[in-house]
Order: C-alpha cells, then sequence, then structure tokens
C-alpha cells in the first residue's frame, strides 16, 4: 500500500505516478508543491505540454471558493445579457449546495429533465473516476435526465458521415491501419492536412507513450514519400523531406475530384475492385467527368481554386497508382463547412487505387489529429464510471448550442431526422469551455444571456466562468486520486493525489455526492461509495474483465503502490478491413450495401442540398475565392494549438512563453505582413464583420501566401465585458469564426476557416486581463 497523502507530504520529496490526456509522468513533490514534472520513463517522446502543469496549480486564476453572480442573487433566476460583466459573492460551500440545490429543484419540478442541457462538451482531465461530464450525467441522470449533446467538435461531420459509407467507426477508421504497418508497408504518404507531431502528444483519456514521430521516422528511413496537401509547410515534420502541395485553403476536394478525374481518364483506376466492394462508382464516375453539369472535374479545373498546378495534381493521381499508398485526411479538414466531403473522397479515392485492405495502402482518418489513431486497441477498456439512464429523448448536435438557446422549438435537420429545439431553461457545464470550443462568440454570449440559470464547475476563472451564475470550484488531478487509462494504451495508471486542493476546491464527485444529499437521492448517486472505495470498485470490476480475457493483474493494493501497471492484451490484429477484402460477404460492412458506399443512396434520400448523394465539390461561404474576400483578404485558419491542449492551462509556462507581447501569435506570409508594414513582435488587429482580436505576429514562410494561423485556445478576454461584440484583447480566433453547422447532414463545427483582414495596432495596448479573477462584493449575510 502507497504511503497515505499526510504521510507523503511530509516526506522531503516524493514522486507521485499521475497522467494526463498528453502524458503519464510523475509529479515531485516537495514541502506539498508541485516543484517538477517528469515524464514516464518509457514513452519515447514526452510531450512539452507537460511544461505547462506545475505552474498552473496555484495560479492566481484559479477559483478559490464558490461564488454567485451579484444579479441572480438580487433578482433571481432569469434570462441576462449582463452574464460575464457583473460582480459574483462569494459564498460558503453550505450556501452554494444550498441555493442550486433549490434551484434544481424548482426547473425539475417546472420543467423536467427537458428543461436542462447537461451536453456540457468538453475534454475535462485525464482519470476514469473524476471525468467531469460522466459525473455531471450521472447525477443529472439521479434526477431525471437532461438534454444531450452528440458526436463531438473534434470530428463531427466525419462521425456522421463515415457510418453511411464504411460503417462502424472505430473499426475502420480508428483501427484502419497500425503504425507498425504503415512504417514496414506504405511507399506513398498523401496527408491532407499533414500529420503535426503537436496534435499526436494528445490522447483522450491520457497515453503512456507518444511513438508517431519515430514511426514516421522509421518509415522514412525505409524510403518511403509523403507528400504534404497544406496551407502550412510544418503540418508534417521537416525530416520526412516531404513535397509540400501549398493548396488554399477549403478546396482539398477539388484537388481530391481532380485525382480522381485522372485516374479514370488514364485508365488508371481498379474497376474490378470497385465493382466487388463498392456501391455507385458510376454516378460519382458521371460527376467527375462532368456528364452531370457538363464540368469536367480536370487537373486545369482544380488548379483554378487550389493553385496547385495541374501537373502537380496529375503526377501525384500517377504515382498514387503505382505505389503502395495511403491517403490520410486529417480531420480539420472536415472541421470546415461541407466538412463530410473530403473524409468521404479520401475513401472513394482509396476504393479506386484498390489497395483498401493491403497492408500500408487505403484511407486514414486523423493520423495527425490524435495520438491514439493508428495505435492497437486494448482487448479490454479500461474502467469506466457507470452514468445511469438517461429518461430524457431530446438531443442537439454538439456544435448547435447557440442555435438551440436562441431558437427554442424551431425545427431544424439532422442526419435525416428533423428535430425541434428543446427550450432550456437551466445550463449545466463541468469539464469544457464553450468560449474555447464554439464559433462566432459574440452570438454565443447572446445565447448565453437566454437560460435562467448557467452553473460552471471548474479549476479556473475560464470565460466560461466568469459567464456563469453559480460556479463551483473544482479541484485539478493533481488534487485527487484517480485511475488514469485509455481503450488504446496499455498502461493503467494509479493517479494518486499530490498535493491539497487548492482554497476551498472540492472535486466534481465530492459537490455532486454533497448536491446528490440535499435532493433527496445521495445513496443513488454514491452507492454508499466515497472516492477511494469506487477506484477500488471499478479497479475490481476491470480486472474481473481482465480475468474473463484470460490475462492478470493484481489486486489493487498492490496497483496503488506500483503506480504504473502495463498491461497486455493490446489487440495488435489490425485486419477488419483485409479481412472484408478477403471475404467481402462474410465481413461485411454495416452499411445498407454491406459495401463501402461512393454513392449513399441513404444520404441521396434525405435530399440536402449541402451534402448530396456522393462526394461534391461545394464552394465554401469563406474562402479565397469568395466575393467577401475583396474585403477580407486573408484565409484564417483557426486549428488546435501547439503549446497547451484546447484552452487547458493557457496559464502555464510552456503556452505563456509562445505569446508576442502577452498575445497569441499569429503567423502570417512576409508579403501579406510587407503589404501591411507588419513586423515579426507587433500586435496587430485580426477583423472581420462578426469580431476582432488583437494577436502578436509572428511573420514566416511556412505559412502560404493570403493565409493567416491563429490557433484556438487563449482565453476570450473582451476589452469591454459588457459587450458582446467587443474586441478580445489576448487573440481568441473564436470571436472571427462563424456558427454554422457543416451541413444539414452532420450539423458539425466549421470553425477552422473563415476570412479576415489584419492591421497593424498602433496602440497603446490595453492589459490582458484573462487570468485576474473577476470582481467580487462581499455580503456577509450569505
Ligand atoms: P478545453 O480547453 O479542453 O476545451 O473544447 P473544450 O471545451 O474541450 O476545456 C476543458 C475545460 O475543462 C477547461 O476549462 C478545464 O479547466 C476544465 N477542466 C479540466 N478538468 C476538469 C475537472 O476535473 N472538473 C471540471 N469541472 N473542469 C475541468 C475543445 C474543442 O474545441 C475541440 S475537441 C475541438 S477539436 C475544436 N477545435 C476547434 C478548431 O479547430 N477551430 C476552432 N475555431 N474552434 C475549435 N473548437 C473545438
Amino acid at each position: 500500500m502507497a504511503p497515505p497523502f499526510d504521510i507523503l507530504t511530509r516526506m522531503a520529496r516524493a514522486f507521485v505516478p499521475h497522467s494526463s490526456h498528453w502524458g503519464a509522468f510523475e509529479a515531485e513533490v516537495s514541502d506539498g508543491t508541485v516543484v517538477a514534472i517528469h515524464p514516464y520513463p518509457h514513452d519515447p517522446d514526452p510531450s512539452p505540454l507537460l511544461g505547462n502543469i506545475a505552474d498552473s496549480l496555484r495560479h492566481r486564476a484559479r477559483i478559490t471558493q464558490p461564488m454567485i453572480r451579484a444579479g441572480w442573487l438580487d433578482h433571481g433566476p432569469r434570462p441576462s445579457s449582463s452574464r460575464g460583466a457583473e460582480r459574483f459573492v462569494p459564498v460558503s460551500w453550505v450556501t452554494a449546495i444550498d441555493r442550486l440545490a433549490r434551484e434544481l429543484r424548482r426547473v425539475y419540478d417546472e420543467r423536467g429533465g427537458a428543461g436542462v442541457y447537461g451536453g456540457s462538451y468538453g475534454w475535462s482531465s485525464a482519470g476514469r473516476f473524476h471525468h467531469a461530464q460522466s459525473q455531471l450525467h450521472r447525477f443529472l441522470n439521479c434526477l431525471g435526465g437532461y438534454v444531450r449533446g452528440e458526436h463531438t467538435y473534434s470530428n463531427g461531420a466525419q462521425s456522421v458521415v463515415m457510418p453511411r459509407v464504411v460503417g462502424s467507426m472505430r473499426e475502420f477508421l480508428d483501427r484502419a491501419t497500425a503504425w507498425s504497418v504503415l512504417e514496414r508497408h506504405t511507399e506513398l504518404f498523401v496527408c491532407f492536412g499533414g500529420i503535426p507531431i503537436k496534435n499526436t502528444m494528445v490522447s483522450p483519456g491520457g497515453a503512456s507513450r507518444h511513438p508517431a514521430r519515430d514511426h514516421l521516422h522509421a518509415a522514412r528511413a525505409r524510403g518511403a514519400e509523403f507528400v504534404l496537401v497544406s496551407p502550412l509547410r510544418d503540418d508534417l515534420p521537416g525530416f520526412v523531406s516531404a513535397e509540400w502541395l501549398s493548396i488554399v485553403p477549403g478546396t482539398d476536394v477539388a484537388v481530391m475530384l481532380a485525382l480522381a478525374h485522372t485516374l479514370i481518364s488514364e485508365g488508371r483506376h481498379d474497376r474490378a475492385f470497385l465493382a466487388r466492394y463498392c456501391v455507385g462508382f458510376e454516378r460519382f464516375e458521371a460527376y467527375v467527368l462532368g456528364a452531370v453539369d457538363g464540368c469536367p472535374r480536370t487537373p486545369e479545373w482544380a488548379a483554378q481554386l487550389s493553385e496547385i498546378p495541374a501537373a502537380s495534381i496529375r503526377s501525384l493521381a500517377r504515382r498514387m497508382a503505382a505505389k503502395r499508398t495511403l491517403i490520410n485526411v486529417n480531420y480539420s479538414l472536415q472541421r470546415v463547412e461541407h466538412g463530410e466531403q473530403a473524409p468521404w473522397l479520401a475513401v472513394a479515392l482509396a476504393a479506386m487505387l484498390g489497395q483498401i485492405g493491403l497492408p500500408g495502402g487505403g484511407f486514414g482518418q486523423g493520423y495527425g489529429s490524435l495520438g491514439y489513431i493508428g495505435r492497437a486497441p486494448m482487448r479490454v477498456g479500461p474502467p469506466t464510471l457507470p452514468q445511469g439512464r438517461n429518461p430524457v429523448s431530446d438531443f442537439i448536435p454538439f456544435a448547435r448550442i447557440a442555435d438551440m438557446l436562441l431558437n427554442p422549438g424551431e425545427s431544424f435537420d439532422f442526419d435525416g431526422q428533423r428535430l425541434t429545439f428543446p427550450d432550456i431553461r437551466l445550463v449545466y457545464w463541468c469539464g469544457g469551455n464553450p468560449f474555447h470550443h464554439h464559433q462566432d462568440l459574440a452570438r454565443l454570449r447572446q445565447a448565453l444571456a437566454r437560460p435562467e440559470t448557467l452553473v460552471v464547475h471548474d479549476s479556473f476563472w475560464t470565460p466560461m466562468a466568469r459567464h456563469a451564475d453559480i460556479v463551483l470550484p473544482a479541484t485539478m488531478t493533481l488534487e485527487r486520486n484517480d485511475l488514469g487509462g485509455s481503450p488504446n494504451d496499455s498502461c493503467l495508471v494509479a493517479m494518486r493525489q499530490a498535493v491539497e486542493p487548492w482554497g476551498q476546491a472540492r472535486s466534481d464527485f465530492a459537490i455532486f455526492s454533497e448536491l446528490a444529499g440535499a435532493l433527496g437521492v445521495g445513496p443513488r448517486f454514491t452507492e454508499g461509495r466515497d472516492e477511494m472505495a469506487w477506484l477500488r470498485h471499478l479497479y475490481e470490476e476491470w480486472r474481473g474483465r481482465i480475468a474473463d480475457d484470460a490475462g492478470a493483474a493484481p489486486a489493487f493494493d498492490e496497483f496503488w503502490a506500483k503506480g504504473f501497471l502495463e498491461v497486455a492484451g493490446a489487440d495488435d490484429d489490425l485486419v477488419l478491413l483485409e479481412r472484408f477484402r478477403a471475404e467481402p460477404d462474410r465481413f461485411a460492412l454495416s452499411t445498407p450495401s454491406g459495401k463501402i458506399e461512393i454513392f449513399s443512396a441513404t444520404i441521396d434520400g434525405f435530399g440536402y442540398d449541402d451534402c448530396p448523394g456522393h462526394p461534391t465539390w461545394l464552394e465554401p461561404t469563406e474562402w479565397l475565392g469568395a466575393s467577401l474576400a475583396q474585403r477580407f483578404p486573408l484565409q484564417l485558419i483557426a486549428n488546435n494549438p501547439t503549446t497547451r491542449l484546447h484552452s487547458q492551462l493557457d496559464v502555464g509556462a510552456f503556452s505563456q512563453a509562445s505569446k508576442v507581447q502577452g498575445r497569441e501569435p499569429i503567423r502570417l506570409h512576409p508579403a501579406d505582413a510587407a503589404a501591411r508594414g507588419i513586423r515579426s513582435g507587433d500586435v496587430v488587429r485580426v477583423f472581420n464583420d462578426r469580431g476582432s482580436c488583437l494577436a502578436g505576429a509572428v511573420v514566416t514562410h511556412s505559412v502560404r501566401p493570403r493565409v493567416v494561423q491563429l490557433s484556438t485556445g487563449a482565453w476570450y478576454d473582451p476589452l469591454d465585458p459588457a459587450d458582446p461584440h467587443s474586441m478580445c484583447v489576448h487573440g481568441n480566433p473564436n470571436v472571427l469564426t462563424f456558427d454554422r453547422g457543416t451541413s444539414k447532414l452532420a450539423q458539425g463545427c466549421s470553425g477552422q476557416h473563415a476570412l479576415v483582414e489584419v492591421e497593424r495596432w498602433p496602440g497603446p495596448l490595453p492589459p490582458i486581463r484573462a487570468y485576474e479573477p473577476p470582481a467580487t462584493e462581499s455580503r456577509p449575510e450569505l
């Protein structure tokens, strides 16, 4: 048994096993403080994001005690446009629990679970038990359920369209080709959106190892060739010596269609494969050749849109047909308007090459988007907290939250269904930051003014916490005990508590246990277990499943003392598509035809103008070819950041070191910078009709001309907090992005692109206040 926490803290120095979404580690603790973070020794390529942890733990941006917005206390629950601009009143836990329990009772009595939005999108933290959304959902299910969200902001378009094209997501996408197979067999790796190492550092639930860089090295050393199709040169590491096809953002579909055109017109496509394993190629072929609308999708046609020379497209198509080729499409390509098209088209192209199911050939999706793609899943998944049953059937695709709050009762399309936005009175957020993940923040603020009550648990004064009515301080993972693990990782981590909770912070579990008690559902929520009893229970349940799989794991106490437990049982048998190739009838796909659907009669039957029955070029509203580009001539790429996970630990040292004069860096091409008199290190204003923000210029040849790149995750910091349209002085790109679903099919997030203009900010520079706690007023009676 490991020494209990109080003894640990008294020891001069302790090394405490722990984990995060970006890697397993040991926290070195001295005098009750984390003094250093040491990566898990077996990790070949630890993430630099570990550098954000130590100084975040005791940062002034931590929430130290429960708070209630003054206006909510004064006027009671009601819509309010003052959210985000008002003072907070510090209250005791007793008062906070009492007020919140009464409010939950009121809403459930009046509206039932259909009046509560508990989707609470967000990555929260690693840890199987304290996973914030699971805790919230379990709690709300004890009260009568909640309106939920479906799919993700990450791969919302892909996760809806792909089941209609190849069937089950997990089997055919996450496991399409193992890294180890790719490293040995792929001759040509065509990477739409690249494989940015920064993204492979992150896996939901954590990863004890980061192997992507080594696999890429090995593939290159064996002679694999890489083609990078991206507006950003560094979307593939330099050591793979990729050929860079510098593309106009949003035009990958046009290039893929032209690759298809070349294959067809030169007879290089595999007709036998298409006939045996696919349906609907003829419909697609007619479209590509221009038989439908008189517009053949030739390389010359695509060159005009993409600015990739026609000769390069033609030559690439020929090489793809001649070599063992893997086509990878990153999630970024589907996080745009009409995002369904690129992943669908990648499958169609791979089918035309006839290599699906051959080692190292075919398609992949998201190799550069998340760390677990291409890694073998464990046969036995990690421990999971049961969430109970949700009796409410209402849901929204996650990215439609502002539409829902602004338009209750209105109907909308989603994946062949006509749904209605529910009428939400109370929003409960736990483990996510919509001011990071949602688009068009001015509109989001108007939407968040609508509910009667907004509750947030977070460890930090994120912009979402500032917009809440009731704010409850949550512990960080190092302040509690948990189990770390993910479905694609062989290491289970005893995430032991390293330090005391900051201020009055409590775990989400502790908060919900108290609330459940106050609402008369305590035993149902806790099942009579405290934190350690739950960990023991979840672990032993998992150990039973391991034993059923003929494996072995030690009893809980031994595991807990050990810290890191390496488990056998990775399912390396990544041959699902090989089986389909060998016996397509026996291993039919879970699509209506049992085959790859290049044309989907189901999707066609929905009659959506923005997502027809086969992959199609649909002009985006905001791209460099649009008329709007005359006023806003630069294409913004708002991608995931390099120096933190989303907006998490933006206060940390690694994230802070990247800022320019305190602002989020924006990268722009030297020609665009020179035309505007901008130099590296200058602060610039980035703007369009939806909003504006300040950012710090980095002038570089790594972005193509007329493109600027500003990553997400700088905490939203409005110059005038009372004005939803106010400029963000820190550099959050979601003040500029547009809030529209990818299409009627998936209604996914399309936040990756927007048209903008950039100008030098002449100063004076407004201060960054994002990390300062909001103003408070004390009320002794509370
Ligand atoms: P995070 O910053 O990870 O962003 O959006 P997401 O909301 O997941 O937010 C997690 C929050 O949970 C943080 O505030 C953290 O402090 C809090 N938290 C962590 N642990 C705990 C805990 O134990 N308890 C509680 N109560 N809180 C906790 C991510 C989303 O953004 C995603 S996945 C993607 S891929 C999207 N990408 C883009 C994009 O490419 N471009 C744009 N423009 N926008 C995007 N938004 C999306």
